[in-house]
């Protein structure tokens, strides 16, 4: 049976790790949180996604996954630690890749294959990862083997995606790719497209960055739309039914822990990346544009309060990380606007979560910001009489009027 070692114990390396678990790998789990790692031993998750407690239950009825603090000798190790962004030089942090690595040095062994499913600049694998694996005195493609395996599932589906979407496999050699595919290849119905590690990085980046540009667009169509006076919504959905065109959903910016900060991973060493950089700096700036809209409506109102809808970084999900609300809300609260929020699904935020009748209750304007289902089934009448005046921007075009 082959032993893996995953480290990384968050939204990615978890599920991936009970997947192997579940589907005939023996896997240990690695956190450097004790926080983490205890309550998986106790068989509780440390979040919450749709199929992930189950997922733990079976992998550890099976005795197939555990989870501790310690690295451990192992087949194969898994990265998928966080990248952060370093927003001062826009640039990826390593810091926990580069950790990672470290730790899996005096646990390295001949025959051994390191694949990183962690998000990193394109040739991070051979440049970086390479020469620290091969401080234990192994040589990269002859004593052990590197691959890259980006993640590309979808939160709030991560387990539907993890299974079904297609993967990107690239090592640094014919081998390591190879050993790669044939381990994934156990829980993964997609196609396995096999490649260099290099590419492999650099698609990964590609793909968020593609979606951050054309989000980008739809923002600045929605921005000329409304100096035509023309309903933006009405306009993408008849341009979609060409057959050759997909114009994404404009909004309130981009959010996550992604799209937002990926596009930077692949300019941060290239100096002709000017459409890449204007469209980060046009979904960057939409909170602005927001607030702007509520300014105009609350004219004229004195001390002015108003209602977030929805500080989840994007609809029917909990996850707040990078959200454009929290931008617009200081900048609001910058203009001496009271601000109240409602958001049926987040719990933890840094501004306090109110119920619908709290948040609404005197409110000058409601400013939706995220596209949570259950704002389309709201019964709009049922609430209008508690604000003081009646006021809506609904950036998702989410709210139903009629009902
Ligand atoms: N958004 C828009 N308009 C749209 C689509 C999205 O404003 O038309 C906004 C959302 O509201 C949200 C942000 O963009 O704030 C990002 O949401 P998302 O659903 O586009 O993506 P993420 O960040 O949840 O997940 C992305 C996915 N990448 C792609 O679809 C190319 C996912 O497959 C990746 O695995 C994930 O990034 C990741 O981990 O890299």
């Amino acid at each position: 049976m082959t032993k893996m070692c995953v480290l990384g114990l968050g939204y990615i390396g978890l599920p991936t790790a009970l997947l192997f678990a579940n589907n005939g790998v023996d896997v240990v789990g690695v956190d450097v949180s004790e926080r983490v790692v205890a309550s998986l031993q106790q068989g509780k998750m440390h979040f919450e996604e749709k199929g992930f407690q189950e997922l733990l239950d079976s992998a550890m009825q099976k005795a197939a996954f555990r989870a501790s603090t310690q690295v451990e000798d192992a087949d194969a190790f898994l990265v998928a630690v966080p990248t952060p962004f370093d927003a001062e030089f826009r640039m990826a942090d390593l810091k926990y890749v580069i950790s990672a690595c470290e730790m899996i040095v005096p646990y390295l062994k001949q025959g051994n294959l390191v694949i990183i499913e962690s998000t990193i600049p394109p040739k991070t694998c051979e440049k970086r990862v390479r020469i620290i694996l091969e401080r234990s005195g192994l040589k990269a493609s002859q004593d052990f083997y590197i691959s890259h395996c980006p993640e590309r599932a979808i939160p709030g589906n991560t387990l539907h995606e993890m299974v079904n979407n297609d993967r990107v496999i690239g090592g640094l050699d014919e081998k390591a790719t190879e050993m790669t595919r044939d381990l994934y290849s156990c829980f993964v119905k997609g196609n396995l497209y096999l490649t260099t590690s290099t590419t492999a990085e650099m698609i990964k980046l590609m793909e968020n960055t593609y979606r951050d540009v054309n989000i980008a667009l739809a923002n600045e169509l929605s921005m000329l739309a409304e100096d035509y006076g023309i309903n933006i919504w009405e306009a993408i959905e008849i341009a979609n039914k060409h057959p050759r065109v997909n114009i994404h959903k404009p909004g309130p910016g981009v959010g996550g822990h992604c799209i937002a900060i990926d596009p930077w991973f692949l300019t941060e060493n290239a100096n002709n990346s000017s459409l890449i950089t204007l469209a980060r700096n046009i979904n960057d700036s939409m909170p602005i544009h927001v607030l702007k809209k509520v300014k105009e409506m609350v004219n004229g109102i004195e001390n002015p309060v108003i209602t977030v809808f929805g500080v989840a970084y994007k609809g029917d999900i909990a996850d707040t990380r990078a959200t454009p609300a929290l931008k617009f809300i200081k900048l609001a609260e910058k203009e001496g606007f009271t601000v109240k929020i409602y958001d049926p699904l987040v719990k933890e935020f840094e501004y306090p979560i109110l119920s619908l009748e709290e948040a609404v209750e005197g409110s000058d304007c409601i400013v939706v910001l995220t596209d949570h289902s259950i704002y389309k089934k709201m019964c709009v009448k049922k609430f209008i009489n508690l604000m003081k005046n009646v006021n809506i921007v609904d950036t998702r075009n989410i709210i139903d009027f009629n009902i």
